[in-house]
């Protein structure tokens, strides 16, 4: 038989209905119901089926440039084929709804997928780039690409030959400086702090739970399993966040 999904704690939704300053990291497991593996679930996740050290890592990229973008190109063709789902939907109307009450709402994403913004998200703070934008490997020249597989592996850069690589944000890479900075303050000055989908071990992305828990922010993880931030949190909302948060968002917005 199914399991019954969580009832939502008053406390939580007490909490939720008041604040101005709403703030949520998700990371891959918003994706999943997208039909989008995450990274690190036991049997489906991607580390279980590829090295990340041989794929996701500047000297995997120097190494065997070409596998890596063979890689990234065939992950990049399978997101844009891929839908936003009902959790992404729910956080683009809980963004509305609060701006428009003159509320502040902050979603900053581990994710590469792009899927909050197709959803209707606004302002998305990206912490680790996105499978979509390309970059000169020397240049630093950066492009969209949202057309078919590329005709050659790496693909080169038409200013000045050099390889191109994805502008995601790989291990041992500095994440970028301005969405970092913005993700930072905002979850210092949340009133709730949400962590949606994610498994909190990467670093410094995961970080930021702490940050929001000790500057008094209400803490709340959604997931669909126990992670290393449950301990941290204020409120566990254990399930899927495609079940999760329309029902969160419709008992915090009332509509
Ligand atoms: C569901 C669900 C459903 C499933 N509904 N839930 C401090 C301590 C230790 C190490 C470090 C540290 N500071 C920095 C480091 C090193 C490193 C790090 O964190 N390592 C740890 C892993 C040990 N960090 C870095 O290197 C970062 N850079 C940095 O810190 O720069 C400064 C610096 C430079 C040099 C030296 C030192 C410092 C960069 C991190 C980059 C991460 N990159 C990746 C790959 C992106 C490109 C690509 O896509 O290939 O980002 S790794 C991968 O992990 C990806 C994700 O964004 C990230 C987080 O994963 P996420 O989203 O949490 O996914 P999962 O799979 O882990 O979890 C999914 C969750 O969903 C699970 O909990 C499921 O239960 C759940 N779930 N279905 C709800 N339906
Ligand atoms: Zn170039």
């Amino acid at each position: 038989m199914a399991e019954a999904a969580p009832t939502i704690p008053e406390s939580l939704l007490t909490a939720a209905r008041a604040a101005h300053g709403v703030v949520v990291l998700t990371g891959a497991g918003v994706s999943a119901e997208s039909g989008i593996p995450t990274f690190r679930d036991a049997l489906t996740g991607l580390w279980a089926k590829y090295d990340p050290m041989q794929l996701a890592t500047p000297q995997a990229f120097a190494a065997d440039p070409r596998l890596v973008t063979r890689w990234y190109d065939q992950r990049r063709l399978a997101v844009l084929a891929c839908q936003p789902n009902a959790g992404h939907r729910a956080l683009a109307r809980w963004q509305d709804r609060l701006e428009y009450r003159g509320g502040r709402f902050t979603l900053i994403t581990q994710n590469v997928d792009r899927l909050h913004q197709r959803a209707g998200s606004r302002d998305v703070a990206e912490l680790h780039g996105a499978l979509t934008r390309w970059r000169c490997s020397e240049c630093g020249q950066v492009g969209e690409e949202t057309g078919p597989a590329f005709a050659q592996h790496p693909p080169r850069c038409a200013a000045c030959g050099a390889a191109r690589r994805p502008d995601v944000v790989w291990f041992g890479e500095q994440l970028p400086v301005a969405a970092f900075e913005r993700a930072r303050r905002a979850a210092e000055s949340a009133a709730l702090f949400l962590a949606v989908g994610t498994s909190g071990t990467v670093e410094p992305a995961a970080g930021l739970v702490r940050v929001a828990a000790a500057a008094g922010a209400t803490t709340v993880e959604v997931n669909a399993a126990a992670t290393a931030l449950s301990d941290v949190v204020d409120h566990v909302l254990r399930g899927p966040a495609a079940v999760l948060l329309p029902r969160l968002v419709d008992c915090v917005t009332g509509c």
